[in-house]
């Protein structure tokens, strides 16, 4: 396998020709948001990775903690807008889709940053930070209150020094629906839990059909995503990586674009002179 190109010249060829488009995020993308990575520095919530507390164990041991940790993330996000790199995908949607070409968001990302950027058509494989799912009626809801609930307001500070808010499990978020009351989850993808099987066919669809794939701001050591950009390539489409590092994917795709997602993704999906005007 030869080197990855980073010839934007060359891609800006592939993008004129292509007529059904993926790009896939991760949290890279958000980062000139000021969202922290997973996996970067400011990675950590108090004294625990990310990773840690995305766990289903997690919340069974401590559903306080864990509802503590998304609440700082949703009231987090009150704080934060679309960048450049969003706002590109976004603009280049709407502007294919007038030419009768479609792009398609297939998100690790539970920010909906990407919604907030005017995406449509955008697949949430991870769920997001801004629905709940019952833990006993299984009902998924769309949930934006501020707080979530009482017992949360001025919980969840970051600080590693921050007393744990131990809020008795009755005091966190609770079913409303009629007769249920069963403890609320946010409606996202921990480790070591199946994907929506719905999400995850859509996603397989769109992968299957696209003639060209941009994967941006993941270190693609996530499954059951951290596959999707190498199977594209591996049926010969052009798959194009933006991300400041090299990850174990980047030898396996056709382009490697090494830097910031904002820097490169708005000359990457603008208009090209073969475009109407
Ligand atoms: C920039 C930038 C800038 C910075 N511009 N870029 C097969 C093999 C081995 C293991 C497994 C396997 N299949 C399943 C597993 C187990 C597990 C898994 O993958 N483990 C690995 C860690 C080894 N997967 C699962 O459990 C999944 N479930 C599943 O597959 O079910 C079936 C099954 C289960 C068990 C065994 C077998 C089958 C579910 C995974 C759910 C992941 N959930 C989380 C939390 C979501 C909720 C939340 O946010 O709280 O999803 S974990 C976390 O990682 C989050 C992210 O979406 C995900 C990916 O992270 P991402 O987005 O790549 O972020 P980072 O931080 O890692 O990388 C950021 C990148 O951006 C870096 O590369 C930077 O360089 C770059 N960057 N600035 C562009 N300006
Ligand atoms: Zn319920």
């Amino acid at each position: 396998m030869t080197a990855p190109s980073s010839s934007m010249p060359q891609f800006r060829e592939d993008f004129a020709k292509a007529k059904h488009i993926v790009v896939l995020t991760g949290a890279g993308v958000s980062a000139e948001s000021g969202v922290p990575t997973f996996r970067g520095a400011g990675g950590y919530w108090r004294k625990w990775q990310a990773q840690q507390l995305a766990t289903p164990e997690a919340f069974e041991d401590n559903p306080s903690l864990v509802w503590e940790f998304y609440h700082y993330r949703r009231e987090v996000m009150g704080t934060k807008d679309p960048n450049k790199a969003h706002i590109a995908i976004a603009e280049c949607e709407k502007r294919l889709k007038s030419q009768g070409r479609r792009v398609v968001v297939i998100t690790q990302n539970i920010d909906e940053l990407h919604k907030r950027a005017g995406s449509e058509n955008i697949l949430e494989l991870h769920g997001s930070l801004f629905k709940t799912r019952c833990t006993k009626c299984e009902e998924v809801i769309e949930n934006r209150l501020s707080p979530i609930c009482p017992a949360l307001a001025d919980k969840g500070a970051p600080d590693p020094e921050a007393k744990d808010a131990k809020i008795p499990v009755d005091q966190l978020p609770r079913c409303k629906k009629a007769g249920c009351g069963g403890l609320l989850r946010p409606h996202v993808v921990w480790f070591g839990e199946g994907l929506d099987p719905a999400v995850l066919d859509s996603a397989e669809n769109e992968l299957d059909q696209c003639d060209l794939c941009l994967v941006v701001g993941t270190s693609s050591v996530v499954y059951p995503a951290a596959m999707f950009a190498p199977s594209v390539a591996a049926r010969g489409v052009p798959v194009a990586e933006f991300n400041p590092e090299k990850t174990g994917v980047t030898n396996s795709l056709g382009y490697h674009f090494h830097g910031p997602a904002g820097s490169f993704l708005p000359e990457a999906l603008a208009r090209h002179p073969s475009e109407p005007e």
